[in-house]
């Protein structure tokens, strides 16, 4: 099993998922310029990462890897098993990727939605304000809680993933405490340690 991956960028949060399932894998990392040459449009036609590649499958999406890894292994209790309490991981895991990531792409690819400079700069502030309403939302979920759905899951590392952008980005989290406590509680696990530094991050 191959993960493709961007250092920092949306991968981070499958390559937590598999040091949390403990099993072996290997990763590539791609340049951003590789993204759209042959070779790597052979494995996704969108041209972005992640890719996973395992055998003859080539998956994309990060939510649609995170769930087969999930559910390839069940022992690693990364989504529940009660139907309900699937059901309520999928809708964060989707909240997250849907909305929260969304809300970044306008930060991070606004180059791709227009050339003009200023209108740029308004997909940008407009992204990171919707943003921090998004964050507002996962601060009262993680109201008492350790984990987004209450138990560790595929959700965590996604919004691991997605506050490191939030830092590297300068934006104020102060006013959320919670969604603070838990990017220090995941800077402090040892799989989250193991796939930064494999990433070369800090
Ligand atoms: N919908 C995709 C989005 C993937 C995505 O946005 N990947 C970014 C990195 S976080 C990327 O590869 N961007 C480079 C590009 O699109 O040129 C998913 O959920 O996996």
């Amino acid at each position: 099993m191959k993960l493709y991956y961007m250092p920092g960028a949306c991968p981070l949060a499958t390559h937590i998922t598999l040091e949390w399932i403990g099993k072996p894998y290997d990763t590539q990392a791609v340049a951003r310029n590789e993204l759209k040459e042959p070779a790597f449009l052979a494995l996704n036609p969108v041209g972005s990462v992640p890719v996973l590649v395992d055998g003859d499958l080539i998956l994309t999406q990060s939510v649609a890897i995170l769930e087969y890894l999930a559910e390839l292994h069940p022992e690693a209790a990364l989504l529940p098993r009660d139907v309900r309490e699937r059901a309520d991981a999928r809708r964060w895991l989707s909240f997250v990727n849907a909305d929260l990531h969304k809300a970044f792409s306008l930060v991070f690819g606004k180059a791709g939605y227009t050339d003009d400079a200023a209108a740029q700069e308004k997909l940008a502030a407009g992204g990171k304000a919707k943003a921090m309403q998004l964050f507002g939302v996962l601060e009262k979920q993680l109201e008492g809680k350790q984990w987004v759905t209450g138990t560790r899951s595929i959700v965590d590392p996604y919004l691991y993933t997605v506050l490191r952008w939030a830092h590297s980005l300068k934006m104020d989290l102060s006013g959320f405490p919670n969604l603070l406590a838990f990017h220090e509680r995941m800077n402090a696990d040892s799989g989250v340690k193991a796939a930064v530094a494999a990433q070369g991050l800090q």
